[in-house]
C-alpha cells in the first residue's frame, strides 16, 4: 500500500521506481524464521546461533542500551565462534593475542554479513563491536553497546563459569561472542541451559596470577584489568602519566623497561595485547575439550596449568592490593610492579 506523497515526492525517479518495483521492507516477513536465520548466520562463519528476545526479564538491564543503539530493536541475535584453543594456552603472548584479535575480526565479519541480509531484506539491524571499539566517551563507566555474555546465557548457548566466562557445552570457554540488535520477532527463541558444564575443577582460580578468581565464583574484575589490560585504556594513561612525571629520559627509563616500552609501542601498532587471559587457557570444560583432561589430569597440568604459572613475567597490580599480596604469595618467582589504575576518582 503506499501511502499519499507531496506530488513532488510522489514524481521523483527514485519514488517512481520503488513504488513499481515494491521489494525489501515492505515484503520482509512480520517474523522472520528462526531456521532460515540459523541457516544465514551459520554460512556467514559463526560456530553456533541462538536468538533472545528483548522482553526477556533476564536480560531487562540490557534494554535501555540497545533502544539507544538501535530504536525499536526486538530481538538479539547472539553468536559463537570458536578460538583454536593451543595458541589460547600458549605462553607465548603474541600467539594468544593473535587468536583472540583473529576470532574478534572473524566474529564481527560474520555479524557483518548477517546484518547485511536482514538489511538486504527490509530489516534494521545493526552488530555492535564483538570487543574493542567500544564507547570510551563513557570510560570508566560501562563501555560496551551491549553485554554479550548474558545474552548468550539467555538465548541457551552456555552457562557463565566459575571465571565469569561463557562455557559453550561443545566447545568450551574457546570462544568468542558477538550479538546482533534486529528490529523484529524470531519465530523461536532459545532458553538457558538445564545445567551448568562448568566443572568446578578451580584451575582457572590456580592460573590467574593476580588472584582475580575467587574460589567461590566472585571476580575482581580491577585486579583483572589492572594486570591483563596494561596497555588498554587505564593502563595506558598510567604509562602516559609516567612520561609525564619523569625528569628527563633517563629517568623514564629507569621506571619503564625496553621491554615494557616495545610492548606498549607492539599494542598501539598491531591491536592491545592482553597479558594473560590464563582463565580461558586452562579450562577443560566442553565436550570437545575434556577428553585429555579426563584421560590424565597430571599430565594436563603439566602441559597446559604448568608452563603458565611457570611463566617469568611482570605482573602489575595496584598498590596495597589483594592482588599484589597474592602475586607475591603465589608467584614468587614473577616480578611484581606495583601501578596507578590510570583512572581519576577512584573512590
Ligand atoms: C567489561 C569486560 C571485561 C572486563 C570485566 C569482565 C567481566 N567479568 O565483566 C575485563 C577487563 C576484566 C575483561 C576481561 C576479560 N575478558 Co572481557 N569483556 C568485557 C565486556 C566488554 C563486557 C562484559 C560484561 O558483560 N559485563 C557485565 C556483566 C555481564 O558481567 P559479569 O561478569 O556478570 O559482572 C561483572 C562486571 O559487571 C564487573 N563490573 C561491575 N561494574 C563494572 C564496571 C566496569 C567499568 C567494568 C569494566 C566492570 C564492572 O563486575 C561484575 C562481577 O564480576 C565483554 C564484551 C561485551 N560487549 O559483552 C567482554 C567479554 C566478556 N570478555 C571476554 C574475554 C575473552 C575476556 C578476557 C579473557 C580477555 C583476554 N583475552 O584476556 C578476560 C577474562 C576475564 C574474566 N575472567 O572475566 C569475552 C568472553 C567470552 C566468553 N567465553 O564468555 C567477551 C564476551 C568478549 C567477546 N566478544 O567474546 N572483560
Ligand atoms: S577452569 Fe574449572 S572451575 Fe574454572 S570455569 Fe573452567 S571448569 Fe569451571
Amino acid at each position: 500500500m503506499t501511502p499519499h506523497l507531496p506530488p513532488r515526492l510522489a514524481q521523483h525517479p527514485t519514488v517512481q521506481k520503488v513504488i513499481a518495483g515494491r521489494t525489501g521492507r515492505s515484503q520482509r516477513p512480520t517474523i522472520i524464521d528462526a531456521q532460515w536465520l540459523r541457516e544465514v548466520c551459520l554460512a556467514a562463519g559463526a560456530d553456533d546461533v541462538a536468538f533472545a528476545s528483548v522482553d526477556n526479564p533476564d536480560l531487562a538491564s540490557e534494554g535501555v542500551y540497545v533502544g539507544e543503539a538501535l530504536p525499536g530493536t526486538r530481538s538479539y541475535i547472539s553468536l559463537v565462534v570458536k578460538m583454536n584453543r593451543d595458541n589460547v594456552r600458549s605462553p607465548a603472548r603474541s600467539v594468544a593475542n593473535q587468536e583472540f584479535h583473529r576470532t574478534g575480526e572473524i566474529i564481527n565479519e560474520a555479524a557483518h554479513r548477517i546484518t547485511r541480509t536482514l538489511q538486504d531484506r527490509g530489516y534494521r539491524a545493526l552488530n555492535p563491536s564483538a570487543t574493542f571499539p567500544m564507547e570510551m566517551d563513557r570510560f570508566p563507566g560501562r563501555v560496551w553497546v551491549v553485554a554479550h555474555k548474558p545474552v548468550a546465557v539467555a538465548a541457551g548457548l552456555g552457562v557463565m563459569g566459575i571465571h565469569r566466562n561463557v562455557i559453550h557445552p561443545r566447545f568450551g570457554n574457546f570462544i568468542l561472542l558477538a550479538t546482533i540488535l534486529v528490529d523484529a520477532e524470531i519465530s523461536s527463541y532459545g532458553a538457558p541451559l538445564d545445567y551448568s558444564p562448568c566443572l568446578e575443577c578451580k584451575l582457572c582460580v590456580a592460573a590467574c596470577p593476580v588472584g582475580a578468581i575467587g574460589k567461590d565464583g566472585e571476580f575482581d574484575f580491577v585486579a583483572c584489568s589492572v594486570h591483563n589490560y596494561r596497555e588498554f585504556m587505564g593502563g595506558f594513561t598510567d604509562w602516559a602519566q609516567t612520561i609525564a612525571d619523569s625528569a628527563d629520559a633517563q629517568d623514564f627509563r629507569s621506571r619503564v623497561s625496553d621491554s615494557e616500552n616495545a610492548s606498549m609501542w607492539q599494542s598501539l601498532s598491531f591491536k592491545a595485547n592482553y597479558k594473560a587471559a590464563y582463565c580461558l587457557a586452562v579450562c577443560p570444560a566442553g565436550e570437545e575439550v575434556i577428553e585429555p583432561y579426563l584421560d590424565d589430569r597430571k599430565a594436563f597440568m603439566d602441559t597446559v596449568l604448568r608452563p603458565l604459572q611457570n611463566k617469568r613475567e611482570t605482573l602489575y597490580v595496584l598498590p596495597n592490593s589483594a592482588a599484589k599480596v597474592h602475586a607475591e604469595k603465589r608467584f614468587p618467582h614473577k616480578p611484581v610492579k606495583v601501578v596507578d589504575s590510570g583512572i581519576q576518582n577512584r573512590s
